[in-house]
């Protein structure tokens, strides 16, 4: 009994001691706009083998972030547990050694500030030992350090509010884009054209890069003749707008890691074009601040082939902070992580092979295209319905566009559906039907066709290695 309260209150003085450092730490590095805990956690998704990242999407989707932030916060203060014990010189020692190798971890990658990771886990050691050589405080140094990390989140909101309002100033003066494509108004159907609140976010961060805008130049290096730098104001008098999909290639069958554009870029051809690139750069790698890189073949993009941009807009704004403000590449028709880098820092042209990211990860090196999909967004499945049920919902096969979209019940013969306008072939297109359905519980599925006669592959495969396959199934309950 009397062990247990000894125990109880050990672990209760450790964790006061673990929360406080991290708060003071976190404050301090907030008030520069970083975050220990995110720094350190982008080395838990680097690290993390490529099964775990499926898996964590599968269970978790967009909410592998703050999961990823409580385990680093968790392992700090679960670390000072187990170093509470030691007497004081050896106590001292162990919470500084812990803190520099979580300053090592936290700038493993770009960006990084050395001043700024130093002196905050510097910080966090000194309020961890503090509160660990004056354990009745307890209660109070757990109050301050929740406190702190609290302030420290609500800073650096603030700064991505700040951020946000930059962006909006520089303005692009573009027509609102157009929503209609004559399809069937129905509830659940997934807009047009999707809007930024819903548009997926898949990144290698924890905290999004924030770009000052004013300072950010695009140089295009390597193997050209004329290496020149980009501006944004210069990247904005050759921009055009077109649209289309983007979609991870995590993205599971009728998954919602899709998002379709309307975007405002300078062909990667122009960009090409202008630095004169040599016969021999074969590889153009696209590097962004994250330290993220993809690699593209020169060739299809130089001769127009693969139509690529350099894209500085979405959906009648400039790019969200979230989707690579102020630049990214995007070549349409490829898969996300193959497809170029958000908040692109520079276009460096050469010879060889590049290793990209995701490379060392198992992932096949060659860019990979995303596959034709069709998504049942109406009726959601297990929906309850009358006997005439509208079926309807999206389908892509960029580059080359959907020809058509088919559905079937149970085992039934395949039906034609009819197609809403289509905004361009790299874009999604939505669709519907209405089938006659006896009452019972039906599975309906749907496939998509693309215009070069390709029809959307019913095997069932998880994304690794070439994107998921399977034909999107809902169950259907039809009311007596
Ligand atoms: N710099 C950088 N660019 C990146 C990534 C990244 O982690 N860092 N992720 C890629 C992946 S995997 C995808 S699916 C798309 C996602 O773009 P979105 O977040 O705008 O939807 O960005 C790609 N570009
Ligand atoms: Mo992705």
């Amino acid at each position: 009994m009397g062990g247990n309260v000894r125990r109880a209150k050990y672990f209760g003085r450790a964790i006061a001691a673990g929360l406080l450092g991290l708060g003071a730490g976190e404050l301090v590095a907030a008030s520069r706009g970083q975050s220990l805990i995110d720094s350190v956690g982008r080395s838990v998704v680097d690290w993390s083998p490529r099964q775990v990242v499926d898996l964590t999407v599968e269970l978790l989707g967009s909410r592998d972030k703050p999961a990823i932030r409580l385990s680093v916060a968790a392992s700090a203060v679960g670390a000072t547990t187990a170093l509470a014990g030691l007497p004081a010189p050896a106590r001292s020692a162990a919470v500084s050694a812990l803190a520099a190798a979580t300053a090592g971890l936290a700038l493993r990658r770009p960006p990084r500030s050395v001043p700024v990771t130093v002196t905050s886990a510097a910080v966090a050691a000194i309020g961890t030992n503090i509160a660990l050589a004056n354990p009745r405080g307890a209660t109070a140094w757990a109050l301050l350090g929740a406190g702190a990390l609290t302030a420290a989140r609500g800073l650096l909101a603030r700064r991505r509010r700040q951020h946000a309002r930059t962006i909006h100033s520089g303005r692009l003066d573009q027509a609102p884009p157009t929503t209609d494509d004559g399809a069937v108004k129905v509830s659940g159907l997934a807009p047009l054209i999707t809007p930024i609140g819903d548009f997926y976010v898949t990144d290698v961060n924890l905290s999004t890069p924030l770009i000052d805008p004013a300072r950010w130049r695009l140089p295009v290096t390597g193997l050209v003749s004329t290496p020149r730098e980009w501006s944004l104001a210069e990247l904005a008098e050759q921009a055009e707008e077109f649209d289309a999909v983007m979609v991870c290639i995590h993205n599971p069958v009728g998954g919602k890691r899709v998002g379709n554009g309307r975007w405002l870029g300078v062909p990667l051809r122009t960009v090409l074009e202008r630095a004169d690139p040599s016969a021999r750069a074969t590889t153009l790698v696209t590097r962004a601040v994250d330290g993220f890189t993809i690699s593209l073949p020169v060739e299809p993009l130089r001769s127009g082939e693969w139509q690529g941009y350099v894209v500085i807009g979405l959906n009648g704004r400039p790019l969200p902070a979230q989707h690579g403000f102020p630049a990214r590449v995007f070549v349409p028709g490829i898969y996300g992580q193959y497809t170029g880098v958000k908040w692109l820092t520079e276009l460096s042209l050469t010879t060889a092979p590049h290793a990209d990211y995701w490379s060392p990860r198992g992932w096949p090196h060659e860019p990979a295209w995303i596959q034709p999909q069709a998504r049942i967004d109406v009726p959601a499945t297990n929906a309850v319905s009358g006997r005439e049920v509208t079926v309807a919902g999206v389908a892509w096969a960029p580059p080359q566009g959907v020809a058509g979209v088919e559905v079937r019940v149970g085992d039934g013969p395949w039906q034609k559906t009819e197609l809403a306008r289509e905004l361009a072939p790299t874009s999604w297109r939505r669709w519907h039907t209405t089938l006659e359905l006896p009452p019972g519980t039906h599975a309906v599925q749907a496939r998509a066709v693309s215009r070069s006669g390709e029809t959307q592959d019913g095997r069932q495969r998880p994304s690794f290695p070439a994107g998921a396959s399977g034909w999107h199934t809902v169950t259907v309950n039809v009311q007596p």
